[in-house]
């Protein structure tokens, strides 16, 4: 298995028009990870890969592609979580089979899950795959909050080998690091990564490295080096770029500025909106002006 620390990309999948898979596009958005944003990996399948709009097959076509371009260039964490759990461990063998380094999935959603079916969710994929599995705490989304014993039950499990935290629960996250020094812990959001990276996280994952993976980094490493205010500075840039983002429209407003680098990041999936309005795309033109 590769080193899943550092920064991960969550990966965006260019779509056609039609709502159809853009390959080139994808292979595109890809190359552009590996070679310009000099990411340690990718996170697919995820929020920002539109996966819970898709069918189990084209979930499939894009583990297949996404494996297919990176090879063994960087690390794979394959997101595969759904409230189906027979198509989570579809998708976990499917991950698992073409060699990805570590399969993740998000807490089941939508209906109210009990703490042993989120357990028992987590242990049927892992027994069926076999694999090393990252839970996905997004409680902002999925309204599932995990505190810390529940973390150590699921860490029982040898192959539960971290998680993504995407909340704002700095005290959580604290409680979490001391708890769990040996599991890797992910910040899931962009804007705060300077103070999740001060609290210990191993790495991130996020939406806005497609376009900002190198500031990343650079938050990523001056944080641990301890050179807060040299981080504090690009975190500040980083966050007047992602408050550009956000008051846009996240995913379209990161698919226009990869066009503007010349990636053909394509449309999104209905039923989010497909595509930048001509005011929107004067204000990606201005984004990359200022920021890329
Ligand atoms: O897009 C979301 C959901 N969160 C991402 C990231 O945590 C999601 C975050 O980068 C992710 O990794 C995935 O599953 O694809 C934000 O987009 C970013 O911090 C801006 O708020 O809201």
């Amino acid at each position: 298995m590769k080193n899943l620390k550092g920064i991960f990309s969550a990966l965006l999948v260019s779509f056609n028009e039609d709502g159809t898979i853009n390959e080139k596009g994808l292979r595109q958005i890809i190359r552009h990870n590996i070679d310009k944003m000099k990411v340690d990996g990718l996170y697919v399948g995820g929020s920002t890969g539109e996966n819970f709009m898709l069918s189990t097959e084209e979930k499939k076509e894009i583990f297949r592609i996404a494996k297919d371009e990176a090879g063994d260039a960087i690390a794979l964490i394959a997101q595969v979580g759904s409230v189906n759990l027979k198509e989570a461990v579809e998708l976990g063998k499917y991950a698992t089979e073409l060699g990805y380094d570590s399969l993740s999935a998000v807490t089941p959603f939508y209906y109210k899950f009990s703490f042993p079916e989120i357990k028992n969710f987590y242990e049927t994929i892992i027994r069926e795959t076999g694999s090393p599995m990252i839970v996905y705490s997004i409680p902002f989304l999925t309204g599932v909050n995990i505190g810390v014993a529940q973390f150590a039950e699921l860490f029982e499990n040898p192959k539960i080998i971290g998680v993504k935290f995407t909340a704002g629960d700095f005290y959580l996250l604290e409680r979490l690091r001391k708890a769990f020094p040996n599991h890797l812990i992910y910040a899931g959001f962009d804007e705060m990564m300077l103070p999740a990276t001060v609290l210990g996280v191993d790495g991130a994952i996020g939406s806005t490295f497609n376009v900002n993976g190198v500031r990343a980094r650079q938050i990523f490493e001056l944080a641990q080096q301890g050179k807060i205010k040299e981080a504090f500075e690009i975190q500040n840039v980083t966050n007047d770029l992602i408050e550009g983002i956000l008051g846009n429209g996240l995913y379209q407003t990161i698919k226009g500025l990869l066009e503007e680098e010349g990636v053909q990041a394509g449309y999104c999936r209905e039923p989010m909106t497909k595509s930048l309005t001509d005011a929107q795309k004067k204000v990606v033109k201005e984004l990359k002006a200022k920021f890329l």
